[in-house]
């Protein structure tokens, strides 16, 4: 079977066996002018890394560690809801390969069972023209076993494998993702966010349930009654106040 099923995704693929960060591998070569669609895979990161400098577990050769180079001609202000468009690529995906069903936490968490899957970073380079690149990193949890785990992760996380007990093959895996994510960024780049946020809701954990926002600055309660076209997530708290929400962690409530 040939790798792709893409036009332009993945068509340059950087593949390294070992690297800090897919991330900071593709800023870099971002910057030296890779071409829209450049993908960066990994077998292993010693230093991959999620929101706010936080640790990113990259197990050896149990995941899908990889970052995308995009260059699309939109301002910066519909950069987040890319991370939104992949989260729907990334659902799909498992859904193909596994038949297994994600659901999508806002804004970046894919769970099974209510635990982690897969995290999604998206990453700017900017400047007074606008958009240089997006960088989206996407970390898939394939068949790692528990113990293939750090253990301030093992409450939290699963794997593919974990779920339904088969090893899964990372390269229809990446196959898949990668046609979904030419998809998806296609459609959001040519017609806007509003068909991929009917998907986008579809598979959300968290619309009309309640939920606590912890941002850096407060913490909110309510009820999670939407996102907007910006893929801002709007919190109604029990004072009957609208929140709309930018970035934060959310907790489930029950
Ligand atoms: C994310 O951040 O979820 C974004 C993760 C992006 C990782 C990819 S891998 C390829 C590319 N290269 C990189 O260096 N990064 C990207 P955030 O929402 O901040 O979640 C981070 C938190 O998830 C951590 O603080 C842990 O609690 C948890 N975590 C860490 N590793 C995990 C794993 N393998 N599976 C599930 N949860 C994990």
């Amino acid at each position: 079977q040939p790798l792709l099923k893409t036009a332009k995704i993945g068509q340059v693929m950087e593949y390294i066996d070992s690297c800090p960060s897919t991330q900071i591998l593709a800023h870099k070569f971002a910057q030296e002018g890779a071409p829209d669609g450049t993908v960066v895979l990994t077998e292993t990161q010693t230093a991959g890394r999620g929101r706010l400098a936080r640790k990113w577990d990259s197990a050896p050769q149990k995941g899908i560690w990889m970052s995308v180079i995009l260059r699309p001609d939109v301002v910066p202000q519909k950069a987040p809801q890319f991370t939104l468009v992949a989260a729907v690529a990334v659902v799909r995906a498992i859904e193909e390969v596994t038949g297994l069903k994600p659901e999508i936490k806002w804004p970046n968490d894919i769970l099974l069972n209510g635990r982690k899957c897969t995290g999604i970073l998206t990453e700017l380079q900017s400047d007074a023209d606008g958009i240089q690149a997006l960088i989206i990193g996407i970390g898939m949890n394939a068949n790692q076993e528990l113990e293939d785990f750090s253990p301030e992760v093992r409450d939290i996380a699963t794997s593919l494998k974990m779920m339904d007990g088969k090893t899964v093959d990372r390269q229809e895996l990446v196959r898949s993702l990668l046609f979904y994510l030419e998809q998806y960024t296609n459609l959001y780049i040519e017609q806007g966010f509003k068909m991929l946020k009917i998907m986008w809701e579809s598979y959300s954990s968290t619309i009309g349930r309640p939920v606590r926002a912890r941002m850096a600055k407060e913490t909110l309660e309510g009820i999670a009654e939407g996102i907007t076209d910006e893929g801002v997530l709007q919190l109604r708290t029990n004072d009957g106040k609208l929140h709309g929400i930018y970035s934060a962690d959310i907790e489930m409530k029950n």
